[in-house]
């Protein structure tokens, strides 16, 4: 029989790259990437090659199962419901709505069904406790852009003549935005690449190479400005027409000259001048920041505040090649409800976080989760449902959350896998992977910026007896009694009901454009003839939003909680840094350790050091050591490398056998958001 093609996009990271999946006999045999695809052109990585090896992978859940005399029964999905939905109806009845907690991980970002029916149950059953990845990822730069500018604007390297790569290893992580900036160079439209990170990543090789100390970013970028409003190299007449408070940051910023910066972040006077001015001169110019890295610091929402300013003073606003709005469609809000009972977690602590400007957000705050668990602050949560997600690794401070998920009453956990999670749950139910079920791919519009939607269509049938997510909260709910919040009877109806604002139908897509289409046309220069969606209807340099909070109006630099200079006590015990979360292309988080042929590239946990850091401590390649920090220690093996800076000690997250979280803090954190510090970090190693 013929090899059937069958154009789609991948999902297992938020890449979502456009792929070509050859069906044979109804069995997925092989992937490509889709050249047509406007974001990814074509580009996947070995992921999305081994999907075949994921989707048929002999460790899938088939079947649910439930916790009977210390190891788990197979059960029906009828029994599995009705339990579940006998204890959450006691847990409500007992604790009220908000002692539930639902997690959703990294796969909600790209698994908008998933996302929203999580969602949507939440809102029924009438918890506010919807513990999303965004507690840790991604949330924080939207709600600095937010902020600044009424809405996300994105960057657009692909049309600038100077970028700057700020804590992004493209290469691994994004490769779709690597290869348009590869392109762009190539081409010669991309002028001058700047590469700011403390590791000298492949692209740095293509461009100005600036080595920072890890957690200072907000120092430098401060300094920038100095630079540029002092040498006069701010567009001067788009300050003065579409923004608030420039004056006072002007005002703010003299206090942060390179001389000073430079012995705070590494980054020496000439090179912060040299980089202010090529920034402030090659037009137009998109800063690409990395999620993770700039996100995950005590300061990091400051961080994204003052790289919207960078932009903002060069005028580098909604022009092709600067950060640009997007026309965004809201699939699936419709239904969508912000439970109004009961106060999420963390609301007290992080207002902001919860939303502001009367724009509510569904999540609360993750980071809290393991307080109100063990210590019942503010309220106890007693019952988790993990619908894609393994916290138990990938939340800061694991021994905590684990001693945290051992005393719920009672946990469910929807996955592929028997996850580290999983292992803890009483319930766990099998999902289908997304070549099982359809779906909307729509991610490309907040990831890249690109206005383009694709039905991603089944490929396979389910595998064993595993379910879409949309179906399964759907079959609680009824049996919750909440049939009106979920009114979809077919697959194809949810689908529909996710197009419906897109203006495109299941049919079109299906027919006319299975390799996916714009759903609107990008525009340019809106600023004037409309104004910004801030309360003044200008770009807020300083912000009385945050001011009102309690927050800094202005971007202020601040130390790492622990570093020499904030915690020189600490210091003398943990002499080096330690930053954690380094991706590399075979894995995503927690993801595929199980999949053959990426375990085969990327046999084991390593931890990378400088050879004469290593050397200090009588280390060389694939010796083992131990590595601790106030909170924990793991063994680890290591693997010198020069890219980055003596000192530093890089260790991934998601791997069971040498587990990072062991060695991170759930706090401080950041004080507008609430995210943890996983970049920034002091430890100490020891050969063993
Ligand atoms: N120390 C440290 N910790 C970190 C980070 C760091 O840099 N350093 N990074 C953090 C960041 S940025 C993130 S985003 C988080 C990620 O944290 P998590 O999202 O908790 O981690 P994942 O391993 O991606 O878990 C996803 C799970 O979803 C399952 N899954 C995949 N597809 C489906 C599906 O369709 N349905 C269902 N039900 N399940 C599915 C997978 O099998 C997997 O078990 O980790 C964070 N943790
Ligand atoms: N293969 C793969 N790709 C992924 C993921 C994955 O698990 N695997 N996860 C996805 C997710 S959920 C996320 S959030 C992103 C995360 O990815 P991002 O945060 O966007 O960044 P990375 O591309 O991992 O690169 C981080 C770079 O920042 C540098 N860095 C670390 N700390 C600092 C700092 O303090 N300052 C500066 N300037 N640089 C710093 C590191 O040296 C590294 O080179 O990746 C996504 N892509
Ligand atoms: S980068 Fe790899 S895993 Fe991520 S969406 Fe693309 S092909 Fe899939
Ligand atoms: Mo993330």
């Amino acid at each position: 029989m013929a090899l059937k093609v069958i154009k789609s996009d991948c999902i297992m990271c938020i890449n979502s790259c456009g792929i070509n999946a050859y069906v044979d006999d109804g069995r997925l045999v092989r992937v490509e990437g889709m050249p047509e695809h406007p974001v990814s052109e074509g580009v996947i990585c070995p992921r999305g090659e081994a999907l075949p090896e994921y989707v048929y992978s002999p460790d899938r859940l088939k079947y649910p199962m439930k916790k009977a005399g210390g190891g788990w029964q197979r059960i029906s999905w009828n029994e599995a419901l009705n339990t579940i939905a006998e204890k959450l109806q006691a847990i409500k009845e007992k604790h009220g709505a908000e002692a539930l907690a639902v997690y959703n991980g990294s796969i909600g970002t790209e698994n908008i069904e998933l996302a929203t029916f999580a969602q949507i149950f939440c809102g029924a059953y009438g918890t506010p406790n919807l513990l999303s990845v965004e507690g840790n990822c991604f949330r924080s730069r939207i709600m600095a852009r937010q902020m600044t500018f009424g809405s996300y604007l994105i960057e657009e390297p692909w049309n600038a003549r100077c970028v700057i790569v700020w804590g992004q290893n493209m290469d691994r992580t994004r490769m779709t935005m690597a290869n348009k900036i590869y392109k762009a160079l190539d081409s010669g439209t991309l002028e001058q690449l700047i590469v700011i990170d403390p590791r000298r990543i492949p692209m740095a090789e293509k461009g100005i190479y600036i080595r920072i100390r890890p957690g200072t970013d907000c120092a430098l970028m401060l300094a920038m400005l100095n630079v540029i409003i002092a040498e006069g190299l701010y567009d001067k007449d788009f300050v003065e027409k579409y923004t608030l408070g420039f004056n006072q940051l002007a005002e703010h910023v003299k206090s942060y000259s390179p001389e000073k910066v430079a012995e705070i972040t590494w980054v020496p006077a000439e090179d912060i001048r040299r980089i202010a001015r090529l920034f402030a001169t090659v037009k137009p110019a998109s800063i690409v920041p990395g999620t993770a890295a700039l996100d995950q610091h005590i300061n990091g929402f400051q961080n994204n505040r003052a790289l919207s300013l960078l932009q903002t003073v060069t005028g580098n606003i909604d022009i092709p090649g600067g950060w640009v709005g997007m026309p965004y469609l809201r699939l699936g809000a419709r239904e969508l409800r912000v439970t109004e009972t009961g106060e999420a977690i963390g609301a007290k602590e992080y207002p902001l976080f919860h939303g502001f400007w009367g724009r509510k957000a569904p999540f609360s705050q993750e980071m809290l989760f393991a307080d109100a668990v063990l210590e019942r602050k503010p309220y106890p949560i007693t019952a988790l449902i993990v619908n894609g997600g393994n916290p138990v690794l990938t939340l800061p401070d694991s021994s905590r959350i684990k001693q945290a998920l051992e005393k719920l009453d009672f946990m469910v956990v929807i996955d592929l896998f028997l996850t580290e999670t999983a292992e803890l749950a009483d319930i766990v139910l099998p999902a289908c992977s997304f070549p099982e079920k359809s779906g909307v791919g729509y991610v490309y519009g907040v990831t890249a910026g690109i206005p383009y939607l694709l039905l991603r269509k089944k490929i396979i049938e389910p595998i064993g007896e595993s379910w879409a997510d949309w179906k399964i909260w759907t079959e609680i709910g009824r049996r919750m009694s909440y049939g009106e919040f979920f009114p979809w009877q077919t697959e194809e109806e949810v689908i529909d009901f996710f197009l419906e604002p897109s203006g495109l139908t299941r049919e079109q897509l299906e027919r006319d454009h299975p390799e996916g289409a714009f759903y609107a046309e990008k525009k340019y220069r809106t600023y004037q003839t409309n104004n910004y969606r801030t309360p003044s209807g200008k770009i807020e340099i300083y912000s009385e939003t945050l001011k009102e909070n309690g927050y800094d109006p202005l971007p202020v630099y601040v130390e790492p909680s622990q570093s020499p200079v904030s915690a020189p006590e600490l210091a003398k015990d943990y002499p080096l840094i330690l930053t954690t979360g380094a991706r590399i292309p075979q894995y995503t988080h927690t993801q595929f350790r199980n999949i053959s042929t990426l375990k085969r590239a990327a046999v084991e946990p390593v931890a990378e050091i400088h050879p004469d850091t290593a050397a200090q401590y009588g280390l060389a390649d694939g010796d083992m050591m131990r590595v601790e920090t106030n909170k924990g220690q793991i063994a680890i093996k290591v693997k010198t490398t020069e890219d980055l800076a003596p000192g530093i000690i890089s260790i991934p997250h998601g791997w069971a056998e040498a587990n990072v979280n062991l060695l991170t803090s759930l706090e401080p954190r950041d004080p507008v958001t609430g995210y943890a510090e996983l970049k920034t970090l002091l430890c100490r190693i020891k050969k063993i």
